[in-house]
């Protein structure tokens, strides 16, 4: 698999020239700058190209285009986003990009409880826990039927935890939910929240898999048209929160998802660690059952707890059996190659890192989970277990 590191753009603080010292070949990265719904120019898109080919990379996955919330909900200006959405497309398949990573969680991206979770060894990681995000929705959100959602001790210990808060403390806590949109801060606050939830009123998860299906059909086939493979990436965490359905969660999720439009430009962005909090997500099975529309990969481990809280683990620990999802993966590529497809192979990156290190002391990351040392870390120990392993399958075959 080809070894990918995630970069924000020019003014992301891990810069390209780290990234290549990293030993990364390729980049994951948007124009993040664009906003959500506008069109991506081909100038803007080949400008950005040359930056990362300059630096000895490739640019080999746009991750992401976002998805405008009318989209998702059908409703306002969806039928001009979604031409734009199409136009994006055309230009990034006319300047040669392969795979686009979208995803479809109603209102919020990727969500956490806690930014800064230490370790025992002192390092900070990413953990959600329900019952801080109890305390987000009650006291915070103030969401309608919170109750039906958490058990009463959980709320007791949402009320006990949100009692102990100072006022800085909430504020930071509730920018830490709301305002951690990849590579951008829409300075979004908790009215704007609500408003986005109120379009999800009617929405029910069959209805949404709908919308979802729709969207599928509007755009796979310029995709196709255009050499573009999309790959839907999952909810993190794999749950509805909010009160708000989530569609790309599970195993038969992944099935409805891919089973709404036969194409492989129809496919997956397999994240181990968002559908890992879920025990009964079966990586390895995903891996072997979906493998041929897995277009592209983040590989990242989660340690679950009983109470239903898990933190971000090491890369090769927690939850995730990194061994036999990476031996599965390479297999993948293996069929892939004896087929000769042309695009056999995978790209994968390390996704988040813990903060070490030097890290530790800088100022606080503009992207979580994103600091320097910790992905290099990460990237350093899939490449050992990638190298060992493909090493071994090539011995195998011949
Ligand atoms: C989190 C990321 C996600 C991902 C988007 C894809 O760190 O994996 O934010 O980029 O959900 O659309």
């Amino acid at each position: 698999m080809k070894e990918c590191f995630r970069w924000y753009g020019p003014d992301d603080g891990v810069s390209l020239h780290y990234i290549r010292q990293a030993g990364a070949e390729e980049v994951f990265t948007a124009l993040h700058e664009i906003p959500y719904g506008k069109i991506w120019p081909l100038e803007e898109i080949l400008k950005r190209k040359s930056l990362i080919e300059k630096e000895g990379l490739e640019w080999s996955v746009v991750e992401s285009l976002p998805v405008h919330e009318d989209i998702k909900t059908r409703t306002g200006n969806f039928k001009e986003f979604i031409q734009s959405y199409r136009k994006s497309l055309v230009n990034l398949g006319k300047a040669g990009l392969k795979t686009v990573v979208y995803n479809f969680m109603p209102v919020l991206d990727w969500v956490r409880t806690d930014l800064k979770y230490t370790l025992e060894d002192g390092a900070e990681c990413l953990k959600f826990d329900p019952v801080r995000f109890a305390m987000f929705e009650t006291y915070l959100l103030k969401r309608k039927n919170v109750e039906s959602d958490y058990t009463l001790g959980q709320l007791k210990q949402a009320e006990r935890s949100w009692l102990g808060m100072s006022a800085s403390d909430k504020k930071e806590f509730e920018r830490s939910i709301i305002d951690i949109f990849p590579g951008v801060k829409l300075g979004l606050d908790i009215k704007d929240i609500q408003k986005m939830m109120s379009k999800y009123e009617e929405i029910c998860v069959s209805q949404y898999k709908e919308h979802l299906k729709e969207f599928l059909s509007e755009i796979v086939p310029c995709a196709e048209d255009n050499g573009i493979k999309m790959a839907i990436h999952p909810d993190d965490p794999p749950i509805s929160i909010l009160g708000l359905p989530r569609i790309v969660s599970t195993d038969k999720d992944l099935e409805d998802v891919l089973g709404m439009y036969e194409s492989p430009s129809n496919g997956l962005c397999f994240c181990t660690g968002s559908l890992s909090p879920l025990p009964q997500n079966d990586l390895i099975r995903m891996v072997r059952k979906y493998g041929h529309r897995i277009n592209a990969v983040h590989l990242r481990s989660t340690q679950r707890d009983k109470d239903g809280s898990f933190y971000e683990a090491k890369h090769l620990e927690g939850s995730v059996d990194m061994f036999g999802v990476v031996l599965s993966l390479l297999q993948e590529q293996l069929c892939r190659s004896r087929e000769n497809l042309q695009d056999w192979q995978l790209c994968f990156r390390p996704d988040h890192g813990h903060t070490i290190m030097d890290d530790l002391v800088k100022p606080d990351a503009e992207n979580p989970g994103y600091s320097g040392i910790g992905r290099m870390r990460g990237l350093a120990e899939l490449r050992g277990l990638q190298f060992g392993l493909s090493h071994v399958l090539t011995r195998e075959a011949t």
